[in-house]
């Protein structure tokens, strides 16, 4: 993994592999994961900032990001290796695995990603080969490790570690304003702090009003992974130095939660969260969301994000965005739930990829 120039390693455990994963930390730069989904998203993004990242997960996870593997990174041509834990085959003692594990290969056939099975230590030359073909061919690739690969190992001792004693003392009174402003509004009245700046946009008409109100190369226009917008964005966040901010909405966040966890985890300074909150699955027609019936800031507080505001005008969000302050930030911006009548964005996955690419290497 060293030797492909392996950089940063998305972890979330499998029994099988302990002995592995409990190297990663001292050789990469390790981000352990609350859902394998949420990795692909900031894999996606730190490969976007110029690094090269892999997913280290048990292979039930590939079943919990088949949707983003296709719709980001087969969509854009992102490339990402995905050394998986290969459960349900091999001696499983787990009735669960059988199901999905067998049927796995069949899967990732239908989904067109390449992957190889590992049974044995004779053949690790082919992870390193499949690591790279991964990167040269822009495409996810997974490598199956079967269990029988750890089976001679050494055994493995669980660190000691005891839940310490934590206190949360939070005093928080919110306001949610009655919406007054539209999202067009909103991203228009933030134009002149977008500008120069990577802007990742939520899928569907959030991406387009960005389009319409200012298209520029470090923008990255979300078409599908419902969900990844602020993960992207997290990602592009800790490859570069660059502020980064995402145009999320209620919707995605309420589907992926995790990625308030992850941020929280990662404290990555130069990021904002911009969460429009329409109360609303809006792109689809509106139909509600349940953060009508709670408040989204509070939640991106009791996930550990420390520096958080409300903005329910133009001027009050570019007013939060000027204020200075030490990222992560997450912005709940109310607004109304009215979709403008923009045009589609006239650039294909690729290109917005590529454009965007070659922005951060030219340190723009
Ligand atoms: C996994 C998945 N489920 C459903 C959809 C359909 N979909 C596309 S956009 C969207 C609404 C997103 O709502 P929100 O994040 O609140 O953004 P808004 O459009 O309201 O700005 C939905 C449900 C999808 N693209 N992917």
């Amino acid at each position: 993994m060293k030797s492909c120039g392996l950089e940063v390693i998305l972890t979330l455990p499998c029994d099988k592999i302990k002995n592995l994963l409990a190297l990663i930390p001292s050789s990469f730069k390790e981000i352990p994961l609350t859902r394998e989904e949420n990795g692909v998203g900031i894999a996606a993004g730190l490969y976007m900032a110029g690094k090269k990242p892999a997913l280290m997960i048990q292979s039930t996870g590939i079943g919990n990001s088949l949707n983003v593997l296709a719709s980001l990174n087969q969509t854009y041509n992102i490339p990402l290796p995905i050394l998986a834990s290969w459960r349900g085959v091999y001696k499983e003692a787990i009735p669960a695995q059988v199901f999905f594990g067998k049927r796995l290969p069949a899967i990732l056939d239908a989904a067109e990603i390449p992957y190889v099975a590992i049974g044995s230590t004779g053949d690790l030359e082919l992870i390193k080969k499949s690591i790279n073909l991964s990167f040269r061919s822009n495409t996810p690739l997974v490598v199956l490790l079967s269990p029988r690969l750890w089976e001679p190992t050494e055994k493995y001792s669980s660190p000691e570690f005891t839940m310490k004693e934590r206190h949360y003392d939070i005093t928080y009174h919110s306001h949610i304003p009655e919406a007054t402003h539209t999202r067009l509004e909103m991203i228009k009245g933030i134009v002149p702090y977008l500008k120069d700046r990577i802007v990742v946009s939520n899928i569907g008409i959030p991406s387009k009003e960005l389009y319409a109100a200012l298209d520029q190369d470090t923008n990255f226009y979300m078409l599908g992974s419902l969900g990844l917008a602020s993960s992207i964005g997290q990602g592009l966040a800790m490859g570069q130095e660059k502020e980064v901010i995402t145009l999320d909405g209620d919707g995605s966040i309420l589907m992926n939660p995790n990625v308030l966890a992850s941020v929280a985890q990662e404290k990555p300074k130069n990021l904002t969260i911009i969460c429009f909150d329409n109360g609303a699955h809006g792109s689809t027609g509106n139909q509600q969301t349940f953060a009508n019936r709670m408040d989204l800031e509070l939640l991106a507080k009791a996930y550990g994000i420390e520096n958080t505001v409300k903005a329910s005008t133009p001027s009050e969000l570019l007013k939060a965005l000027d204020t200075k302050c030490e990222g992560p930030r997450f912005i709940h911006a109310i607004i109304l739930a009215k979709n403008a009548d923009v045009p589609n964005i006239p650039l294909s996955p690729v290109q917005i990829k590529e454009r965007l690419m070659a922005a951060i290497s030219r340190k723009f």
